[in-house]
């Protein structure tokens, strides 16, 4: 099959298993960018896509909308804080992943040490908006990312180039711990980060589970309500602050 025909034939598939947004980017593009720091409470340098796989040749990129509030729920499990969205999407990212490897080509899943707002914008997902996050002219920054590694010859999109905040500075008013500056995020500020720690510290104290109610920390306590015993919904201000995305989300 010819690459053109193979793309086209694998986007329709992950467009008709769960995705909202599919696009390709070439290895190349996101081992030219220099080396970062990525991860939060655990920090790891970057790596280069033939670190995960002898002969890459492409990356495809799915953008899940996240649709409901349920998206939001983070749970606390083990000493370890459980996102249940992302194993939705890693569900249905092994089915493209398999689609691939019935035609014999090999696949890694979610390569962690690559960024994947990054590599979204590189395949034409979208813009880096002020809050940190990529924002799709649709879904605005209510994507989720995941990404598959391949050694499959698919044709790559176009990078986004647009800058689709203008003057717009509407996230980083609404942001309530001032987590945000143009562009990027402090992890310390952020509430998401806030919460890793916090979970860290109640483990610390040793109890029969973790209850997101101990938690001292009263930012902690009034912008991210407690869900059930175990979970609480994070943080989503910066994201229902952006015009983008809001009649698909029901805003
Ligand atoms: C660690 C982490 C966090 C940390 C720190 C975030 C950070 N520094 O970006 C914390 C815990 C705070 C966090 C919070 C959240 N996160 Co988070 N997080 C991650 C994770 C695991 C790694 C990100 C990272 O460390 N990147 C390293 C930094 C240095 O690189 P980068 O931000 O990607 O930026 C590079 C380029 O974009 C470029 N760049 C920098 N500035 C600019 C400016 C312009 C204009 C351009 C073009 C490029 C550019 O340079 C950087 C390299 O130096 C990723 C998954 C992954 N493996 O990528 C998810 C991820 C970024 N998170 C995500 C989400 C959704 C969230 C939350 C909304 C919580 C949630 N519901 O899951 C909040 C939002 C907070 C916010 N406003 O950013 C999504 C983003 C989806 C999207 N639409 O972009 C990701 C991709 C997870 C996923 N699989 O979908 N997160
Ligand atoms: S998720 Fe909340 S705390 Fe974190 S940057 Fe967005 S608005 Fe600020
Ligand atoms: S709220 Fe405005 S500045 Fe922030 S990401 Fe959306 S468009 Fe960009």
């Amino acid at each position: 099959m010819n690459p053109e025909a193979l793309t086209k034939e694998i986007k329709e598939y992950a467009l008709s298993h769960g995705a909202e947004l599919v696009g390709v980017l070439s290895p190349e593009s996101i081992d030219a960018f220099p080396e970062y720091w990525i991860g939060w409470q655990v920090k790891q340098k970057s790596k280069k896509t033939t670190d995960y796989m002898d002969n890459p040749k492409s990356i495809l990129m799915l953008g899940y909308h996240a649709f409901d509030d349920i998206h939001e729920a983070q749970i606390a499990h083990n000493g370890e804080i459980e996102y249940p969205v992302y194993e939705r999407m890693r569900l249905y990212t092994r089915r493209v992943m398999r689609q691939l490897e019935s035609k014999g080509y090999t696949c890694i899943v979610y390569p962690f040490n690559l960024s994947q707002k990054k590599m979204a914008q590189l395949a034409g997902l979208g813009s880096m908006g002020k809050n940190s996050l990529i924002i799709n002219p649709e879904y605005g920054p209510w994507i989720r990312l995941q990404s598959i590694l391949t050694d499959a010859p698919l044709v790559p999109d176009k990078e986004y180039t647009k800058d689709l905040c203008g003057d717009c500075t509407r996230c980083i008013d609404a942001c309530p711990t001032g987590a945000l500056s143009p562009y990027v995020v402090d992890p310390e500020k952020c509430l998401i980060g806030i919460s890793e720690k916090e979970l860290a510290q109640l483990i610390g104290q040793d109890l029969p589970f973790t209850d997101f109610r101990d938690t001292p920390n009263e930012v902690f306590k009034k912008y991210m309500p407690r869900f059930t015993t175990n979970s609480v919904l994070m943080c989503t201000a910066c994201q229902r602050a952006c015009p983008y995305g809001k009649e698909k989300r029901g805003l």
